[in-house]
């Protein structure tokens, strides 16, 4: 039984002290809510919600991470730097890492290898363009995505894997993907987990839709046998928008 999972990429969004005014109010409207629930913040806003939302079950993640541990990388935010300050999770591979900073298959997964060494739990997005999609590659671009993504991860470490799908041309965009699509997509990750894993390790794998979810779409893709979560964007900024979709059961 696969428990959902419903997570909130802020991207470039949120001061700290917006976060932590955000944080507070989340917190208590999840008193007695059991679902999974996980919120990423920006780096410098990470400290402010962290402390907020102590004593609850909400999980704090970061956005990105640097591939090495420290050294000479200005700019950058190391796992081990997340890890002091309490960070338990991070997101990798997100469209926008891939699209605007080049980020590479090959590069993510140093990424995924280190985090597993930080005993972090990794949220994995994967997903495919517009053009890839018109172009039937959806196939080959997953496979890609997820088999490069997770080399080198053992059956044992996918306990710390989230794949979350997030096809590009969703996201942002006011367009969903069908929950059959999706669905569909979902049911191929799936397949390539069992290929590269074990039908167990697939079958407990959370895997989430992301791209353009919102309280009114949640509860049809959540139905679907494949769709485990979502990881949301835009309408995981206000509490108003983001409550309704964490409660999509209730
Ligand atoms: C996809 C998603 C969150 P949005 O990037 O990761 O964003 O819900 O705004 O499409």
């Amino acid at each position: 039984m696969r428990k959902p999972y419903i997570a909130g990429n802020w991207k470039m969004n949120m001061t700290p002290s917006a976060g932590a005014a955000f944080a507070k109010e989340l917190a208590k409207a999840l008193e007695g809510v059991d679902t999974k629930v996980m919120i990423a913040p920006p780096f410098v806003t990470i400290p402010a919600v962290l402390e907020a939302v102590k004593g609850s079950n909400i999980i704090v993640a970061a956005q990105n991470m640097n591939d090495h541990l420290s050294g000479a990388y200005t700019g950058e935010v190391s796992p081990a730097m997340l890890k002091d300050l309490g960070v338990t999770n991070v997101i990798l591979g997100h469209s926008e890492r891939r699209a605007i900073y080049g980020e590479t298959d090959e590069f993510i997964n140093k990424k995924v290898l280190l985090a597993l060494s930080e005993s972090m739990d990794i949220d994995l997005c994967v997903g495919e363009t517009l053009e890839e999609r018109e172009a039937g590659k959806l196939e080959e671009v997953l496979t890609r995505q997820v088999s490069v993504g997770l080399s080198g991860v053992s059956a044992e470490q996918m306990s710390h894997i989230t794949i979350a799908y997030e096809p590009v041309w969703a996201i942002g965009t006011g367009k969903t993907a069908t929950p059959e699509d999706a669905d569909d997509a979902h049911a191929f990750i799936r397949s390539l987990v069992e290929k590269l894993y074990t039908k167990g390790v697939a079958e407990e794998l959370i895997i989430q839709y992301g791209g353009s979810v919102k309280a009114s779409n949640v509860k049809s893709l959540m139905s679907k046998k494949h769709i485990d979560g979502a990881l949301v964007g835009g309408a995981s900024l206000s509490v108003e928008q983001f409550l309704p979709i964490v409660t999509f059961d209730k």
